[in-house]
């Protein structure tokens, strides 16, 4: 029999989970630089939405913001996700979401994202998105940041999703600003960019490696 104190916590464990078919977005602020973002979304100090990530999945925040990335103009200062290792970085949702999804993202490289019905990137295949290499088109700012360009994408689907496969290259392919039940991506509040000439010869994400023990 369940005390009145587990009742109480599994009442409120119900009411953090959002509905099904709510729309849940992801910043990734709060998750500090190069740190995993594993189970953040998943009880792990952000909202509980239930949403995981694969082991190769890490956070990366502005070197003009104290962190170790080498990019501009991201639709939610100052952090975005990326991903370091040749695994690709995989989103999972066991509670599975529909209508479709969205997302920003800064890439030099082409990849392709991907949408599952079954959990970890696993099952039919609902949907995919390509991404063009642009991370340097026309941009400039923030004051520093090669990746300084981003793009909006968003593709409807049928059926419930499970899991979404971010592909991309390890260091080449950031994303933020993820959406899912919906198509339509969060478009950030006008930001401010400074005109300035970049200042950051890097060739990846990470304008400096943090040493790995
Ligand atoms: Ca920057
Ligand atoms: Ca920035
Ligand atoms: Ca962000």
């Amino acid at each position: 029999m369940k005390t009145f104190k587990q009742l109480a916590v599994a009442a409120a464990l119900a009411a953090t989970l959002p509905a099904f078919g709510a729309v849940i977005h992801l910043d990734f602020e709060g998750i500090g630089d190069q740190n995993p973002v594993g189970n953040f979304y998943n009880g792990g100090g952000g909202t509980n939405y239930g949403v995981s990530f694969s082991d190769a999945t890490l956070a990366l925040v502005d070197a003009d913001a104290g962190g170790s990335g080498n990019f501009a103009n991201e639709p939610s200062p100052d952090t975005i996700m990326f991903f370091l290792d040749a695994n690709d970085a995989i989103l999972t949702y066991a509670a599975g979401f529909d209508t479709g999804f969205s997302f920003w993202y800064t890439s030099s490289t082409a990849a392709t994202v991907t949408v599952w019905d079954g959990l970890g990137g696993t099952g039919n295949l609902l949907g995919s998105l390509d991404l063009r290499a642009q991370h340097t088109d026309n941009c400039v700012g923030d004051p520093t940041g090669t990746f300084c360009n981003w793009t909006a994408v968003g593709v409807k689907f049928d059926g419930i999703a499970k899991s979404i496969n971010f592909g991309g290259t390890a260091n080449q392919t950031g994303y933020d600003n993820i959406t899912f039940g919906s198509d339509v991506p969060v478009i950030p509040e006008p930001s401010t960019y400074a005109l300035m000439a970049l200042g950051l010869a890097g060739i990846g994400l990470v304008a400096r490696r943090r040493q790995r023990k």
